[in-house]
């Protein structure tokens, strides 16, 4: 018999409970730290595409996913308020629902596996001995630590990773509102409104709601506008601006209103290297980038399931090579998602509609049980 290898994770978001009940289910001892008091997620809905369903099924959690979450029949876009396209996304799966039911799927499949979530833990430091270190100064050993504590990452800047920060001008609040969808269809009868629907204006101002609907109770709306926008991007939000450019979105305009929520600017993470020795980042504290193509959860859930599988299979004595090895290979997948989706936040063209075509696709399509996924590493860039 072996020892049962042991490790310790900062941060319980997404890709913190994914790497830890990867961990878990393959015989390790993990324990999830998460300076929260509570255990819970910021932020209204999300989109997930076939690379991160890949990841929840392979955990055994995509039954619990699907049974409150939604594909919609298309992923419309319209431009000053003309329909560009309608795109039913053929070729693989996608799914729409609140963060809140994402992260009790991964937090009931963390416990199940047997992996300890410990809340009001912060952590302030690594090393790359496999040291963590405490917000008390208590500290703890492990076989291999991953930092998953997110853009503001006490792991990655104790280990003295470097990063550029880009940010760009544009910005969204995000809500979760009543679906409304009689009312809706009174406003605007032969629109479909179990749709994605992602209303660009750019006249006479850059404002856009990006409508997902994550339930048949709850909506999710995305508001974006430029950070420079003082009235576009306050909180609560400037009612009667938003209804006068989306007036058939009035009923969940004004449910908007009511809901208290916060302005985020997008920005964009790159950083000199991922791991040394026993730690390595993952997720927003590794590649934050920008939401356009919907994949900083994606590549998170991804990259975490993959950095796990790495780790197990590696023993001690080569552990900290099979972690480079781990980010030679993942890693450019992420860095070009990372690209395209600041340049699509950058131009705003994915107000031209038609976006789910070619390497656009590269992402979602990237199936972590392939075992020759790496081979076509650079091929779609
Ligand atoms: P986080 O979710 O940030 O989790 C980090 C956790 O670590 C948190 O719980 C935090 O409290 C904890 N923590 C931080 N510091 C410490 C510490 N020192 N000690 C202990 N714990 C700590 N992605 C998609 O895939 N689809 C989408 O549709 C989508 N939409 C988005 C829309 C917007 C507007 C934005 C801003 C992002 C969107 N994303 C989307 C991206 C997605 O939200 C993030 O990429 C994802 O949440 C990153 O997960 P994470 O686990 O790496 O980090
Ligand atoms: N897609 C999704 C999203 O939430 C956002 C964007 C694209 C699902 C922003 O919230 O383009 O910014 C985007």
């Amino acid at each position: 018999m072996t020892t049962q290898r042991r490790a310790e994770i900062s941060g319980a978001g997404f890709a913190g409970l994914v790497a830890a009940t990867a961990l878990a289910q393959r015989g390790w001892s993990v324990r999830v730290h998460e300076k929260n008091a509570e255990l819970r997620t910021e932020g209204a809905g999300i989109v997930l595409w076939e690379n991160s369903l890949k990841v929840i099924e392979a955990l055994g959690a995509l039954p619990d996913l699907f049974a409150n979450s939604m594909t919609p029949p298309f992923y419309e876009t319209r431009s000053n308020n003309v329909s560009v396209s309608a795109e039913p996304i053929e070729g693989f799966r996608w799914r729409t629902m609140t963060r809140a039911h994402l992260y009790g799927t991964l937090l009931t499949a963390a416990r199940e596996a047997g992996v300890e979530v410990v809340a009001n833990s912060k952590v302030t430091a690594a090393t790359g001995d496999g040291t963590i270190t405490f917000d008390g100064g208590e500290q703890a050993q492990a076989d291999l630590i991953i930092g998953a504590d997110g853009v503001g990452s006490a792991v990655r800047d104790s280990m003295g990773f470097s990063f550029s920060r880009e940010r760009s001008r544009d910005g969204i609040t995000r809500f979760l509102v009543p679906r409304r969808k009689a009312e809706l269809l009174e406003l605007e009868p032969d629109t479909e409104w179990d749709n994605v629907i992602d209303f660009w204006n750019s006249e006479p101002r850059t404002l856009r709601v990006l409508y997902v609907p994550a339930n048949d109770d709850e909506l999710y709306i995305a508001l974006m506008s430029p950070a420079a926008d003082a009235d576009g991007s306050r909180v609560p939000i400037d009612l009667d601006l938003w209804t006068s450019i989306f007036p058939q979105l009035a009923p969940v305009l004004r449910d908007a209103a009511n809901t208290p929520g916060r302005y985020y600017g997008y920005q964009t993470t790159r950083l000199d290297r991922w791991t040394s020795d026993r730690v390595a980042v993952v997720g927003d504290a590794a590649h934050a980038m920008c939401p356009a193509l919907a994949q900083g959860a994606g590549c998170a859930m991804v990259n975490a399931y993959t950095l796990a599988e790495a780790a197990d299979v590696a023993s001690s004595a080569e552990l900290a090579g099979a972690l480079e090895t781990w980010e030679r290979l993942e890693r450019p997948f992420t860095d070009r998602c990372q690209d395209r989706s600041q340049r699509f936040a950058d131009t705003r063209s994915m107000a031209l509609g038609n976006q789910f075509v070619g390497e656009n696709n590269e992402t979602s399509l990237y199936d972590i049980t392939d075992s020759h996924r790496h081979d076509l590493a650079g091929q779609h860039a």
